[in-house]
């Protein structure tokens, strides 16, 4: 019964309305997502809230050029979020738009109560403020650029109500001194403690430059600024003023990226306190995705996407490699380089080949059933013993969010039940009583393994732990496994297996990173559901077992002729490709080409070529390719090997 649990509230950022989701925003939400599935199997009633922070400047002048009413505009945008969270399987449970009517009235309501407290007046504000970031920038003189953005800001005179955040300079001390988990980080801690005792300026807290917002009741044109607005939402979407009918208020963590840390940590906590509302018992700031060594964001354009990732590789493959490659807190660079190898190295081969190993041996010799274990050996007992010793340490470590370290281990007991697997060879077992004895209990240990790290994966890998609990045979879903019940040796023997499942088929680098980077290019499209009970992308990651045939006349459509490379070079923030000119006879062209880790760019020039001069050109990272060099893909890796004559042959020669 969900009243008789605890409840638990966390909150991913209300993400501006700007901009669709990029790897920044999708990191944010799958790490709330992960905790939400960690913290039900241990027992708790969870509700997650995400949602759309929908004023302000910049949406006025989106809708404007976009030719439609802000109200329009708004409704588009959010629906667009709500649908990419929706596909990619991290929903939540609320969705809060900031021009949602029961938000408006908690913004309302808060105020209400921060002024009949005395913490708001009314007074007149000059500064230079930047509209991107829809903040003033402090210290900023005229003609200065935004220190966030670098964007020119903007001289601003305006009356507006002031919020007595100075009053709160002592009290929030004493609060993190009191709460010393408040913020985490601990070095993010220390960064806002300083600030803090720096002195703090009363805020700003409405507008009248800007039309759209939430009104000040009887005190129109003001309406209200946009970081009482946003944060308020999180209250706004678990109840509002009747949040204690719900009970999920104080929020147990706000989930935020570092650079909204102090609206979290100092506006909001003070803004609760002058309303003498309870306060949030913390805020996990974690570090930014860079690309190229700078912060992936949408005014730099040199965003990564999601839904290509999830389309080629799966959902699970890229909630994997975020929370397993980058430590929790600290910033991390994106690479597809570096995620299709752990795709490859963790998942197909790991956790992958482990469960389909071990299912294919139970369903050869003990038609399909879990066997019975016999009497132990002390290599038996060796694993038994790591795998019961690593729960405990793997539920800390993801009460510390310290999910790459939780992965490491569960990846590190695969590992062991991999060799385990490897030197006791139960398929070299004969067929006397004490071989088949012996094989059973070497599968039934190899099995037990298996459902013990799904269910510990499950909460970064929903998808296909799933599938592994269904192959397994077991009953229930293994998002409802409890947690803290989790014990080796609960695997029932004579549990009939289920249906076999695809879990990561194999990929070729290359040929992943080609795909994906081609996605990233095309507009983005609604979404698509991939076919129900797949992995988005997986069905397309298989090789297709009997492609079809094409007539003679579809192969001459394809146009391809001799080149010969002029020049090429390596293209920054894109380490797999190279930009080549290209002499295809009757002109020179500019092809991208993903060949960057193996070919010197040097070696390349003189070089005779096949090329594909009829394909549509693409940007590839940004950079305009128009046609493409015909190359072998080589072993496991994909690696590429160019096509080319030994004869001598003449450039633009058609090849038939
Ligand atoms: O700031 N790496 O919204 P926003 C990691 N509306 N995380 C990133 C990231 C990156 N490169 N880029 C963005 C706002 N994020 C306000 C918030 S809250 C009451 C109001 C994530 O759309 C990260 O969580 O700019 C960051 O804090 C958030 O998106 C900013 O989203």
């Amino acid at each position: 019964m969900a009243a008789d649990k605890p409840k638990f509230y966390i909150t991913t950022p209300i993400y501006y309305t700007n901009g669709l989701p990029h790897i920044g925003h999708t990191y944010s939400t799958i790490v709330c997502d992960t905790i939400r599935r960690y913290k039900r199997m241990r027992g708790y009633d969870v509700v997650m809230t995400t949602g759309t922070d929908e004023h302000g400047v910049n949406v006025e002048r989106a809708a404007k050029q976009a030719g439609v009413s802000e109200t329009e505009f708004v409704a588009k945008m959010a629906a667009d979020w709500r649908a990419l969270w929706d596909e990619l399987g991290i929903q939540g449970d609320e969705f809060i738009r900031t021009t949602d009517l029961k938000h408006a009235h908690t913004v309302q309501w808060l105020f209400r109560l921060c002024r009949e407290n005395g913490y708001v007046y009314k007074g007149h504000y000059t500064g230079q403020y930047c509209i991107y970031d829809n903040a003033f920038v402090n210290d900023a003189k005229p003609g200065d650029n935004c220190p966030d953005c670098g964007r020119p800001t903007e001289t601003i005179t305006e009356e507006n109500y002031f919020f007595k955040l100075s009053a709160f300079q002592k009290p929030l001390l004493d609060f993190y001194q009191k709460n010393p988990g408040f913020i985490q980080p601990d070095t993010r801690r220390n960064e806002i403690i300083s600030f803090v005792e720096g002195g703090l300026k009363d805020l700003s807290i409405t507008r009248t430059t800007i039309r759209w917002g939430i009104p000040v009741p009887g005190e129109e044109p003001h309406v209200f600024y946009v970081w009482f607005d946003a944060l308020t939402a999180y209250l706004s979407a678990v109840g509002g003023p009747q949040y204690e009918g719900r009970g999920y208020w104080p929020a147990d963590v706000h989930l935020v990226g570092k650079d909204i840390i102090r609206f979290h940590t100092v506006y909001w906590p003070a803004f609760l306190m002058a309303a003498t509302l309870p306060l949030p018992k913390q805020v996990w700031a974690h570090g930014w995705f860079l690309m190229a060594a700078a912060k992936m964001s949408k005014s730099k354009g040199n965003v990564v996407l999601p839904r290509p990732i999830v389309y080629v590789l799966g959902m699970d493959a890229l909630r994997y490699y975020v929370l397993r490659d980058t430590v929790f807190g600290q910033d991390g660079n994106f690479s597809y380089d570096a995620l299709v190898t752990r795709y490859n190295s963790d998942l197909a081969n790991g956790l992958g080949n482990f469960a389909s190993r071990t299912a294919a041996m139970i369903e050869k010799n003990f038609s399909g059933k879990i066997p019975k274990p016999g009497s132990l050996q002390p290599q038996d007992e060796a694993l038994t013993k790591e795998i019961q010793a690593a729960i405990g340490e793997v539920l800390e470590r993801f009460d510390k969010c310290g999910f790459s370290l939780a992965l490491e281990l569960i990846w590190s007991l695969i590992a062991a039940a991999d060799k385990y697997l490897a030197s006791e060879q139960p398929w070299a077992l004969g067929t006397s009583d004490t071989d088949a004895q012996r094989r059973a209990t070497i599968l039934w240990t190899a099995a037990e393994a298996l459902r013990v790290v799904t269910v510990l994966a499950h909460p970064v890998l929903p998808d296909s732990t799933a599938r592994v609990w269904t192959l397994l045979g077991q009953p229930g879903h293994v998002g409802s496994q409890d947690l803290d019940g989790l014990r080796w040796g609960q695997l029932k023997p004579g549990t009939p297996l289920g249906k076999s499942q695809t879990l990561f088929p194999r990929i070729e680098k290359a040929e992943a990173i080609e795909r994906m980077e081609a996605m990233e290019n095309e507009p983005q499209k609604p979404a698509t559901a991939p076919a129900p009970g797949t992995t988005p992308g997986v069905a397309a990651a298989v090789p297709q077992s009997a492609p079809e045939k094409i007539g003679i006349e579809d192969f001459a459509k394809v146009e391809m002729r001799v080149g010969e490379i002029k020049t090429a070079e390596r293209i920054v923030g894109a380490d797999k490709l190279l930009k080549l000119t290209v002499d295809i006879g009757t002109e020179i062209r500019q092809i991208c080409a993903g060949i960057a880790p193996y070919y010197e760019p040097d070696k390349l020039i003189g070089r005779k070529v096949a090329v594909v001069t009829n394909l549509a050109p693409r940007k590839l990272r940004g950079v305009e390719s128009n046609g493409m060099i015909i190359a072998a893909s080589v072993g496991p890796e994909g690696r590429p090997v160019l096509a080319g004559f030994h004869e001598d042959v003449e450039i633009g020669a058609r090849l038939k």
